[in-house]
This record gives C-alpha cells, sequence and structure tokens, in this order.
C-alpha cells in the first residue's frame, strides 16, 4: 500500500513528505494505521548524525498512538480496530530479561530492532524500490507502519490516541524512572536536570512518589511554570549562579539530593547531577542520550563514598504488560499528559516540530495524521 511518510534521507537535513510503499505484514507482525505520533528529543538525536546505531533513509518517530488495520499469520493477541501503542523495547514474555523482574529490556529481537530492520531482517518501506529503514521498531512518522506483535501494547479504547501516544515514551520514561528505577521514597528531595517531556515527567513521578521537595534544573527559564504546575518546588537557572549547580544544590539541601534525574543528554550535567547527590545514600539516573563517543566521568570517591549511578530505558516499565495500566491512570486523571502537548500539527508541517523543540519553544508536538 502507499503510504504518507516523513523521511529521514540523510542526518542534518529536514524530513521529507513522501509517498512510501508499505509491504503488508508477515508472521507475527501487525499493520497499523498511525493516528498520531510525538516528537521527542530521540528522534532529533537521531537525526543529528551523533547516534552510533542510526541507519538512512529512515522512517523515524516512536511515540504512536495507533489502530490494528491488518494481523499477519501467527498473531494470536489483537484484531483489526484494537488500539495500540507501538513499543521500541519489546516484551516476548519468555527471553530471561522478560523472566527477570529486575529489567525490562527485553532482548528478543534486539538485534534487529536498533538496527532498523524486522526480526526477520527484512523492510518493509520502500521508495522507487529503494529499501528505508525501520526506526526503532516504530516509524511512527508515516500514516501505515509494521511492528510485530510483541511489541504492541494493547490499550483502552477510549484513550484518546492523540495524547496517549506521549505514553510510548516520554512520558513513560520520566515517571518510570522515578518509580521503578530510582524508587523515590515518600519525604526525598529531588533534583531534576532539564525540563522537556522527560524531565517534567520525572517531576510528576516525584510528586507521585511524594517527594518533599523538587527542585527543577533548566537553562530556558520559560519551562518553570510548567515544572511549578506539575509540582516542582524550587528553581534552578544556571545561568543566573555565580558558582556550579552542584554548589547549589549541596547548600541549598544542606548536604544534596536523595534522588538526582538527568534528562538532557549532556555528560557534563550527568555527573553535575551525581556529584548533587547527597554522600551516602543519594542515588542519580541517567536518562538522556548522548552522542557517539561521549563518555562520563566522575571522581571514583564519589562513588566510594556512596552515592550510586544509574540508567534507565522506558522508565523500567515492560511494555505490554505494564503500560495499558498507564493509560488506564491517565483515564482516571492520575497521570497528566494533555498538558504535554504544547503543539499539534499535520505530518506536512513536522520540521516545524523540530524548530520548536530546538528553539525551547514547545514540550510535546504531537503529529496527527
Ligand atoms: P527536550 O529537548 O524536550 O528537553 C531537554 C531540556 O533540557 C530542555 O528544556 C533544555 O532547555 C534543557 N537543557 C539543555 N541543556 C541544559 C543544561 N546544560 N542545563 C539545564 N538544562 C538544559 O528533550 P526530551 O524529549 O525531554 O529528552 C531529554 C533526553 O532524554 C534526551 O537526551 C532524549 O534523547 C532522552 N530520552 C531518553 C529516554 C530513555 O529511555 N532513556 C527516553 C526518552 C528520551
Ligand atoms: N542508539 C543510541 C542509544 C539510544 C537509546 O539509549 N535509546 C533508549 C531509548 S531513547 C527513547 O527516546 C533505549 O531504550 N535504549 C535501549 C537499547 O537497547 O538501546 C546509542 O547511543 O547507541
Ligand atoms: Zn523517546
Ligand atoms: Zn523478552
Amino acid at each position: 500500500m502507499k503510504a504518507k511518510a516523513a523521511v529521514a534521507w540523510e542526518p542534518r537535513q529536514p524530513l521529507s513528505i513522501e509517498l512510501i510503499d508499505v509491504e503488508g505484514p508477515k508472521e507475527g507482525e501487525v499493520l497499523l494505521k498511525v493516528i498520531a505520533s510525538g516528537v521527542c528529543h530521540t528522534d532529533a538525536f537521531t537525526l543529528s548524525g551523533e547516534d552510533p546505531e542510526a541507519a538512512f533513509p529512515a522512517v523515524l518517530g516512536h511515540e504512536g498512538g495507533c489502530e490494528v488495520v491488518e494481523c499477519g499469520p501467527g498473531v494470536k493477541d489483537l484484531k483489526p480496530g484494537d488500539h495500540v501503542i507501538p513499543l521500541y523495547i519489546p516484551e516476548c514474555g519468555e527471553c530471561e530479561y522478560c523472566k527477570s523482574t529486575k529489567t525490562n529490556l527485553c532482548q528478543s529481537i534486539a538485534s534487529t530492532v536498533w538496527t532498523g530492520y524486522m526480526p526477520d531482517h527484512t523492510r518493509r518501506f520502500s521508495l522507487d524500490g529503494k529499501p528505508i529503514y525501520h526506526y526503532m521498531g516504530c516509524s511512527t512518522f508515516s500514516e501505515y507502519t509494521v511492528v510485530p506483535e510483541i511489541a504492541l501494547a494493547k490499550i483502552n479504547p477510549a484513550a484518546p490516541l492523540d495524547k496517549v501516544c506521549l505514553l510510548g515514551c516520554g512520558i513513560t520514561t520520566g515517571i518510570g524512572a522515578v518509580l521503578n528505577t530510582a524508587r523515590v521514597e515518600p519525604g526525598s528531595t529531588v533534583a531534576v536536570f532539564g525540563l522537556g517531556g522527560i524531565g517534567l515527567s520525572c517531576v510528576q513521578g516525584a510528586v507521585m512518589a511524594k517527594a518533599e521537595r523538587i527542585i527543577a534544573i533548566d537553562m530556558n527559564p520559560a519551562k518553570f511554570d510548567m515544572a511549578r504546575a506539575l509540582g516542582a518546588t524550587d528553581f534552578i537557572n544556571p545561568s543566573d549562579l555565580g558558582g556550579s549547580v552542584t554548589e547549589a544544590i549541596v547548600e541549598m539541601t544542606n548536604g544534596g539530593v536523595d534522588y538526582s534525574f538527568e534528562c538532557i543528554g549532556n555528560v557534563e550535567v550527568m555527573r553535575e547531577a551525581l556529584e548533587s547527590c547527597h554522600m551516602g545514600w543519594g542515588v542519580s539516573t541517567i536518562i538522556g542520550v548522548a552522542g557517539a563517543g561521549q563518555e562520563i566521568h566522575t571522581r571514583p570517591f564519589q562513588l566510594v563514598t556512596g552515592r550510586t549511578w544509574k540508567g534507565t530505558a522506558f522508565g523500567g516499565v515492560k511494555g505490554r504488560s505494564q503500560l495499558p495500566g498507564y493509560v488506564d491512570r491517565y483515564l482516571a486523571g492520575e497521570i497528566e499528559v494533555d498538558k504535554m502537548v504544547t503543539h499539534t500539527m499535520p505530518l506536512e508541517d513536522i520540521n516545524r516540530a523540530f524548530d520548536l523543540m530546538h528553539r525551547g519553544e514547545s514540550i510535546r508536538s504531537v503529529i496527527i495524521f
């Protein structure tokens, strides 16, 4: 079939709207109509050319709200009309990672997902016979996409897909980082570095965890109003300080925070986030994704003296079994999603979504198909 899609032909170039060919679903695969897709900073990261796993040309996008159109042979639990959210981390239920309660990192199809192929090592997208890569197993910047059943969370059909698409990455990642990865306790002090879709969702998660003090840090003060509305209690703009953010936090909290979260992808800030944690017990969780060749640094003494460095992907959430519950909690008014959608636009305007993100003018743009 034909589908309108935004194709990334090469890094650092605007996406190009094309009418591509989408092949039907094979064994275990599902053809989806994408109703809406958020635009995450990771899409911009891959487009920037910094992602060592990037393959071009590709259809990017991984925050989708979709409807099932057709099921390939062997698909067990989905039917046309079902509402689903594609998962860049699948849940096969059978691998040693799925069987462990300690991780969500199902590895059943990881070698193909992260290199731009379907699990059978072929691709479903092409234009004039030239194959196009998939992206994170989702490729939601296309009217139609093909995803394996094990990478689809079936959700409550009452949920608006143009909102809950954001649970396909940003919001779930931030909340999950706080509740699953760091496991913030009531009464804790928390610092959130970077107040985009991820950082603001950490703020939201910290409120859910009943943190007492939530320090929100961003170089763009325009982000503070939303952070305050979601429950942040203190605000730091690094440009306003004489010294470092770490010094400011250590002073404000009498020694450092119990938990910090890096939601930017800046390795220098990752260090600051760790060193802003309290000696003896502070835990810093890395969420931001950094470019090829970049590495984190700190004095080993920081860890010797009882700080812990952690990281998280999709907030530790197992997609098929746990994401539907996040959708239900949104429907019950327990998770804020609507306020995070600051812009909506048709696919034709998708490059504006990237411009708004880079200029710091959006939290999340949602593409409506
Ligand atoms: P975003 O662009 O919407 O937000 C980033 C925020 O950081 C902006 O508000 C910006 O002003 C702020 N910022 C930039 N440099 C700063 C600095 N030096 N000090 C303080 N603030 C600074 O991005 P996002 O969509 O929220 O994504 C954030 C990061 O999380 C990205 O690296 C993204 O790739 C990553 N991410 C990781 C996962 C995961 O599973 N680990 C999931 C989603 C996104
Ligand atoms: N390709 C990058 C890594 C990108 C990365 O870490 N992706 C996160 C999700 S970001 C969502 O916005 C992830 O889940 N990774 C798990 C995995 O197995 O890659 C690089 O640095 O190579
Ligand atoms: Zn993302
Ligand atoms: Zn698995």
